[in-house]
């Protein structure tokens, strides 16, 4: 498994104390990104690549992709998994074969593809609000968007935090709607003890180089229903049942061969990938647990977690500073945290310009967004990186008057 880059621990920041927002020498010496890939076992990458380059297979349904959806089928405990180019194209494919139409309830705090793969294809994404707390869509709140034009619900596992499955699965079956989870962050979770991927009509799970277990690029369909996944695989490859036989519309959605040896590769490794997460949100409550106007988003104990995200929300008033300028803080150390997923899928285009959403206001959304901060994890990171990020963290804060100064007067205010 790869590894922290080796010498970072040799670039100790000189100046005692310091921050480089304040003058100080930056305490990495390159870029600490959030979402650099996992990376499994790369001998056993490299045989697979050899065997399917000895093999000329490359691509449609290849011994790679059979195996990598037996695989995925077999953790998350379903009939059918269907192994995709992206999860955003997965997502696209699900939506089609579903028959959503006119209006889907789809939370505005995700990744902005889970609504451009409603609003690609002409369905109009209705955006809701969350849970403060959880981050999760906001049940009550979906019951009072359906209209007589919804057809759908697509809820997201936000963080790889299982959203309230048993209420929406409730209101799908009381409104007759469609109900599909974005998986994309939730590989290796449970609801209730059952692995996520068998809920709904269907789940996605993204296998892009940024997940916990990545295929290079890649998606994945779950289901149980029969008739669906049948559906699905026309659907993903032009419409083919066997040779020249095109028997429904279609478009473009496999997998090719060397995405699935990496997939593979990276489900071999998934238990250790998880535990390494585990153990760096660990590091993180343990640097970061007292410092004040800092909520660190927990798991649920009782079930099974990934921790693919470490979630910070900065409360301004506690903690003397204010989000983007905790951001402006890490970016000068380069340490790169991410807003994610600011502004909000109702703020970006092109939704914000559309007469339907101006104005729209999500209050709780709007709110947890403006404090949130993503920190990195994964196996580039471990506890002596982690022990140096929370430090830069607590100066920020101890030092809060300077560094709110700084950045309000210099070129660190620009985050772009
Ligand atoms: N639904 C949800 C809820 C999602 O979060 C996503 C994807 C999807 C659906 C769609 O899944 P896919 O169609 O992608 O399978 C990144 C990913 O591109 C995106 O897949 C992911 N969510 C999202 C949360 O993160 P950006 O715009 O943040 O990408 P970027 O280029 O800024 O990279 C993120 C960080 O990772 C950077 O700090 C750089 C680092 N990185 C990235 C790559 C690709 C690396 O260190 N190495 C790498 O190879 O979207």
């Amino acid at each position: 498994m790869d590894m922290v880059s080796g010498n970072d621990h040799l670039f100790m920041n000189p100046d005692e104390g310091g921050l480089a927002i304040l003058g100080a020498t930056p305490a990495f010496p390159s870029p600490v990104h959030v979402g650099q890939p996992n990376i499994g076992d790369r001998e056993a990458l490299l045989e697979r690549i050899d065997a399917i380059l000895d093999s000329r297979w490359l691509s449609n349904r290849g011994r790679q992709v059979l195996e990598f959806e037996q695989r995925m089928a077999q953790l998350v405990g379903t009939r059918h998994c269907i192994a995709m180019c992206n999860a955003t194209v997965a997502l696209e494919i699900v939506a089609r074969a579903v028959d959503l139409s006119g209006e889907v309830i789809v939370p505005a705090m995700t990744f902005v593809a889970t609504a451009h793969s409603l609003q690609w294809q002409g369905i109009t994404p209705v955006f809701c609000d969350i849970d403060s707390l959880t981050h999760q869509i906001d049940v009550e709140q979906v019951e009072s968007l359906i209209t007589p034009h919804t057809t759908g619900i697509l809820a997201v596992h936000l963080w790889g935090r299982p959203c309230n499955i048993d209420a929406l699965a409730r209101l799908a079956e009381k409104h007759h709607l469609k109900l599909i989870f974005d998986a994309a962050h939730a590989l290796g979770c449970t609801y209730r003890g059952m692995p996520l991927g068998g809920f709904g009509n269907a789940e996605v799970f993204s296998f892009h180089a940024t997940k916990i277990a990545n295929a290079f690029e890649g998606g994945v369909v779950t289901t149980n229903d029969d008739a669906l996944a049948e559906k699905i695989r026309l659907m993903q490859n032009f419409g083919f049942k066997g040779t020249d036989n095109v028997i429904h519309l279609g478009i473009n959605g496999k997998m090719h061969e060397v995405s699935a040896a990496m997939g593979i590769t990276s489900l071999d490794s998934l238990g250790l990938f998880m535990e390494r997460n585990r153990a760096n949100a660990a590091a993180y409550r343990d640097g970061l647990g007292d410092v004040p106007g800092l909520r660190m988003l927990e798991w649920d104990a009782r079930e099974r977690n990934n921790y693919h995200y470490v979630v910070l929300e900065l409360d301004e008033d506690r903690a003397g500073i204010d989000r983007d300028t905790l951001l402006a803080v890490l970016q000068a150390e380069n340490v790169l945290a991410r807003r994610y997923f600011w502004p909000g899928c109702h703020r970006m285009e092109p939704y914000r310009s559309l007469p339907r959403y101006v104005g729209l206001n999500l209050p709780a959304t709007e709110k947890v967004l403006s404090r949130v901060l993503v920190l990195p994890t994964g196996t580039a990171t471990d506890g002596e990186r982690i022990a140096r990020i929370c430090q830069i963290v607590r100066r920020a804060i101890t030092q809060s008057e300077r560094v709110r100064r700084q950045f309000a007067s210099n070129e660190y205010n620009d985050l772009s």
